[in-house]
């Protein structure tokens, strides 16, 4: 089926947040901060601004009525700064008048004191000063003390893995009106209604139902908008409750690069152990997570990172240990993988730096090492329908790993100023929120008495396609034609309670909660059938009631009908929450995914090792969608996945200086993938396997694991270099910019050789 939004997208049709037709007296809103990442406020002139003609306010902390407080997890950061500021970027207040140039005019006006404080931006010095954001957690399986013993090879090292902005084409965005109640209405740019609704109410002293949300579609997000579009949405609905009357926030791209949060880079310690058959025997890791100045989604990123620090591997001994680091940076956030990949990072380095030391490929240590079913994870779940080896063995063939393989060497051999490099990336990402009491969503749905159906559910469309999928779901419960279903926009008075659209798990939640009300209207509707055809055993087929296996002459408009006439209920709300996960923090175990997802993928470069710079000659996956319901979708999501991993692993790098103000603020200072950086060559094939029970129709989630196949780009541009340099001392640090592979491809031995 096709996208459902493609043919207004193609148009230019479709309505994002600054596309709602604005209500007569709309104003606009800008927030605004200090040049300055951790600086105590002494004093704050607004006068000037305020005087400006077409000012309407401008607002700071002394105007909340409720809380100032949005802090999602913890409790720990203020709408506007109060006293202090944590981070360059970090709101002091909104100026709000008759346009945005007025705004920005009113902002030149205003003039603050504040006196300097020490600026830490580094997550192991923040970490040494004690500064953390919640106490430091450790999974552990088996004895690694022990087991160095029994270990052939020992290798030790360190990482570091940059952030990443998530460029979403849309900014931030929030528009809001009264209603005649006192109550408030916000349309939002955002993953996540209900925190919105959430927070605005505790912000303007506000119960929740005098709080709507309304939220059509996103110009993507990316996990920068789970959390950090609640803060904009509250200051919109904020300015409109001071003023009684329509308030409009939409950040320009460089304030929005400036001020929000982005991926959290990480730095790591680790020591790896293997045995003479390759296979890793103790794996010890400490990540190092820069937070930024407040909480945010940390300790939930943090908690993603130490379940993925195994990545697709079995490994008897582990130790892993995360420290949440509270710096002067922006709160850094929800970013598609959610902490996954850099936790894969880690093992991934270990295991080339293990490779390059023993004189063998990754590969083959890779692979001694792939998942198998009623293997133990770390944190204590117990693998089932593992696809690690299928995927692994799959892709090999079917793209001939060995063929590709001497084809680089040869290469290699008659070439001295191109080198080719080669990496195979094995991913596993588990399937769930982290925190279980999350895994939960509702759907309503209402079938019209002429046939037509309207679906409202929590989860948000943001470009991957969950609408779209939403529809195949509801067509196919009622065993009508998908154009008789339509998905309203996702809204808080529809749909109350709801988790975020996250966690790649939109389209399990809300696709299964609408099976269930499906469901529901399903076995009202035979009912009544039965009743009309005096059979037992009817169904709907392609909009016709089947009795006994054969059509009636009964259809779907007048069965409506018929149930509508007969008093009966064409309504339903459903609810799922997903069954068998559950997670025990005080021990550090449970079975906290309702399952897996695996792939593999070889990613061959190209390195001009003159210039330092690279091409991607192809990346060849093999993907276990389980049974996909949309395979179009869906190879959107892998295609588009993957190339934002290779950015983030190669062009993608988020700079501050040691001020904490963000040098790479704009997109001549910050280099995203475009038509020249992606793959000459991506193939895509599925595995062809069963699904999961617990995937919306056995189709697995498919939004955030395919960013990791990304972290091959890394490991093969440094195999190129090695090829050309094979005795440079490197480290591992991403993002592997052509000015790093550059430096890397004449860097000088290291004392220990490799
Ligand atoms: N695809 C597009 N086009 N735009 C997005 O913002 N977000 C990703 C992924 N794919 C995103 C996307 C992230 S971070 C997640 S968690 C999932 O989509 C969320 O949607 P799902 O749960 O429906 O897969
Ligand atoms: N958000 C969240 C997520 O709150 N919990 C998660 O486990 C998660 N995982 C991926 C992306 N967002
Ligand atoms: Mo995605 S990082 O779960 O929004």
């Amino acid at each position: 089926m096709i996208n459902i939004d493609a043919e207004n997208h193609v148009r230019g049709r479709s309505v994002y947040l600054d596309d709602i037709p604005e209500l007569q007296g709309t104003l606009y809103a800008l927030p605004f901060d200090l040049p300055t990442a951790h600086a105590h406020i002494t004093s704050l002139h607004l006068d000037k601004a305020r005087a400006l003609p077409g000012v309407a306010a401008i607002l700071t902390a002394a105007d909340i009525p409720g809380e100032n407080q949005i802090g999602g997890i913890l409790p720990d950061e203020p709408l506007f700064a109060e006293g202090e500021v944590h981070f360059w970027g970090q709101p002091v207040g909104l100026i709000v008048a008759d346009s945005d140039h007025i705004c920005r005019k009113a902002a030149r006006l205003i003039e603050a004191e504040y006196e300097a404080l020490p600026v830490v931006t580094d997550p192991r010095e923040a970490q040494q000063l004690g500064r953390l954001i919640c106490p430091p957690r450790t999974f552990v399986i088996g004895d690694t003390a022990g087991a160095w013993s029994q270990c052939a090879h020992i290798f030790e090292g360190q990482t570091a893995v940059n952030g990443q902005e998530h460029l979403y084409i849309e900014a931030h965005g929030a528009y809001a009106r009264m209603k005649e109640d006192g109550s408030v209405i916000i349309s939002s740019s955002t993953q996540g209604p209900t925190a919105v609704q959430r927070t605005v109410a505790k912000v303007l002293d506000l119960p929740m139902h005098k709080v709507e949300v309304d939220t059509v579609r996103l110009g993507g997000g990316f996990g920068g908008k789970e959390d950090q579009a609640t803060g904009w949405a509250v200051m919109a609905a904020l300015a409109a409750q001071h003023l009684q009357g329509p308030v409009k926030l939409v950040l320009h791209r460089l304030d929005d690069m400036r001020m929000t949060g982005k991926r959290h880079p990480y730095e790591a310690d680790f020591k790896i152990g293997l045995d003479e058959h390759l296979r890793i025997i103790a794996w010890e890791v400490t990540h190092y997570q820069n937070a930024g100045a407040a909480a945010d989604l940390s300790t939930a990123v943090m908690e993603r990172t130490l379940f993925h620090s195994t990545n697709a591997y079995h490994i008897p001994n582990v130790r892993a240990t995360a420290y949440s680091c509270k710096t002067n940076l922006p709160p850094n956030t929800a970013f598609r993988g959610f902490g996954g990949p850099q936790g894969k990072f880690v093992i991934e380095a270990a295991i080339a730096l293990a490779a390059e030391r023993i004189g063998v490929s990754a590969a083959e240590i890779q692979q001694a090492n792939l998942l198998r079913d009623g293997d133990e994870m770390p944190y204590g779940q117990i693998m089932q329908q593992t696809q690690a080896r299928s995927t692994w063995a799959a892709c090999m063939e079917r793209y001939n790993y060995t063929g590709q393989r001497e084809r680089v060497q040869a290469f290699n051999e008659q070439n001295t100023r191109y080198k080719k490099g080669m990496a195979v990336q094995p991913i596993c990402f588990g399937i769930s929120f982290t925190n279980t009491m999350m895994n939960h969503a509702r759907a309503l749905v209402h079938i019209y008495q002429d046939g037509s159906v309207v679906v409202s559910t929590g989860a948000v469309e943001m470009g991957q396609g969950v609408n779209t999928k939403l529809v195949q779901v509801a067509a196919q419960s009622l065993g009508i034609s998908p154009g008789r279903v339509r998905i309203e926009s996702t809204n808080t008075l529809r749909v109350a309670n709801t988790s975020p659209t996250a966690a790649s798990a939109g389209a399990d939640l809300n696709g299964k909660a609408l099976q269930t009300a499906c469901a529901a209207l399903m076995e009202r509707l035979k009912k009544v059938a039965e009743a009309a055809l005096g059979h037992s055993d009817v169904a709907i087929q392609n909009e016709v009631v089947m009795a006994g296996g054969k059509p009636s002459e009964l259809g779907w408009e007048q069965l409506v009908l018929m149930a509508h006439q007969q008093r009966v209920s064409l309504s339903e709300n459903g609810h799922y929450a997903t069954p068998l996960i559950h997670f025990d923090k005080s021990k550090e175990k449970g079975h906290p995914f309702a399952y897996h997802v695996y792939g593999t993928a070889i990613t061959i470069v190209t390195v001009d090792c003159l210039r330092g710079t690279y091409t991607f000659d192809s990346v060849d996956v093999v993907h276990d969608f389980g049974n996909s319901m949309n395979m179009a979708v869906d190879l959107g999501q892998i295609e588009g996945g993957l190339v934002q991993g290779i950015g983030w692993m190669t062009l993608e790098e988020v700079a501050y200086n040691a001020q904490g103000r963000l040098l790479s603020n704009a997109l001549s200072t910050y280099k995203i993938p475009d038509i020249y950086s992606v793959p000459k060559s991506i193939r895509i094939a599925s595995l062809e396997t069963e699904g999961h029970d617990l995937a919306i129709l056995k189709s697995k989630a498919v939004g955030e694991p395919p960013l990791m196949y990304g972290l091959g780009a890394y490991f093969a541009i440094r195999e190129a270099i090695r090829a050309f340099n094979p005795g440079a001392d490197l480290k591992v640090d991403a993002p592997y910019t052509p000015e790093k592979v550059l430096l890397d491809l004449y860097r000088s031995p290291s004392s220990q050789g490799t």
